[in-house]
């Protein structure tokens, strides 16, 4: 399993460019609040560690992690951002609602990506229960929202480059 391998949160294969001027949205989904909570704070502070400043980074909440696909959307539309981070945390239940959500997530915020040509991040936790989260939340594997933060600063600039 790559997780076992791979700490999210370790960047030393990564040149990180500095991101100063950069706008990013961070949309973020209340579903599993206490795992999405640690996400935002993990991606947050990636993006002030690496220059953007903090009236440039916009937060939007959204119920679930269903709703990351609208608001995507809404932060790309008006052309304001640079990149835009998805954040949310879905974990297996007794339903079928885990395989619809995470795929429809997952293809949704690359369509948004796609239809504003802009990079739209899938920070999304996608685990069978809360440990596991929590464990790539700011625990013994690191922090998805860090990585999340992280690949939006190497998109916008590779944006702005091309
Ligand atoms: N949203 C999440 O972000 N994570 C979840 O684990 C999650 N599980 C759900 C399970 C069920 C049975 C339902 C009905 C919704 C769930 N949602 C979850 C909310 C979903 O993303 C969305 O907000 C709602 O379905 C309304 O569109």
């Amino acid at each position: 399993m790559s997780s076992s391998l791979k700490n999210l949160s370790d960047f030393s294969h990564l040149t990180v460019e500095n991101a100063a001027g950069f706008r990013i949205a961070i949309v973020v989904a209340q579903w599993n609040a206490r795992i999405t909570g640690a996400l935002l704070s993990g991606a947050v502070d990636k993006l002030l560690a690496h220059g953007v400043v903090e009236q440039d980074i916009e937060v939007i909440p959204v119920p679930g992690s269903f709703e990351l696909i609208s608001g995507a959307d809404i932060a790309l539309r008006n052309d304001g951002f640079d990149a835009v981070i998805c954040l949310g945390c879905v974990i297996q239940g007794e339903t079928k609602h885990f395989d619809f959500i995470c795929n429809a997530v997952a293809d949704g915020v690359a369509n948004v990506g796609i239809k504003y040509n802009k990079p739209a991040i899938f920070g999304v936790l996608t685990t069978d229960n809360e440990q596991q989260a929590l464990d790539r939340a700011g625990g013994k594997h690191g922090n998805k929202g860090e990585e999340a933060a992280v690949t939006a600063i190497q998109m916008a600039h590779i944006s702005r480059r091309f």
